[in-house]
């Protein structure tokens, strides 16, 4: 059963030889008793979920996308914004190319979804614990208040977000994190 479990590709093939090799050895060659099916089935749904978990963890991100939704304090025109995301070990994996340094988001204004470019590999493991890192650099005073709504987007159709409202990045504290969920 060791050997089934570690070799989910295998699977079906050893348990087709497997049922055949109980018949034979048995005087009942009408079938399998159904303890040794039940287990049969069990180690097959434990093999195939194992696979899953592993399929899904090693899933590659491909893509980060973010959106700031400015809400009663505009980012000044000229202010810039620098924004990337991180993995758990706080390594930059991507970042967005466009500093908003000429461009003011006026209240109400939703600008977005951007596009990071990613400049590390990652997976869908490494980004959990990672974090969404936006830092602004004014021209004199500036406080900005926002909601920010990221995807990041994983090759097996998954996708975690970082989404967090009233973050409020000042000439004081010019960086907030958001967690990636
Ligand atoms: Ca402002
Ligand atoms: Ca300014």
């Amino acid at each position: 059963m060791h050997t089934m479990r570690k070799k989910a590709a295998g699977t079906a093939v050893l348990l087709g030889l497997m049922v055949t090799g109980i018949g034979a050895g048995t005087a009942e060659a009408a079938g399998t008793p159904p303890t040794v099916k039940t287990a049969q089935a069990q180690a097959q749904a434990q093999a195939q979920a194992q696979a899953q978990a592993r399929t899904r963890a090693e899933a590659t991100l491909t893509a980060v996308e973010v959106t700031f939704y400015t809400t009663y304090d505009n980012k000044d025109h000229d202010t810039k914004v620098f924004t990337s995301v991180t993995d758990h070990t706080n390594k930059t994996i991507g970042t967005l190319g466009e500093h908003f340094g000429d461009d003011e988001f006026e209240d109400g204004d939703a600008d977005g979804p951007y596009a990071l470019s990613l400049t590390e590999p990652a997976t869908w493991s490494s980004m959990r614990d990672g974090r969404l890192r936006i830092r602004i650099e004014p021209r004199g005073h500036d406080t900005w208040k926002l909601n920010v709504r990221s995807t990041l987007f994983f090759s097996d159709g998954t996708r975690r977000h970082a989404d967090q409202d009233n973050l409020a990045p000042s000439q004081r504290n010019r960086q907030v994190d958001v967690p990636i969920a």
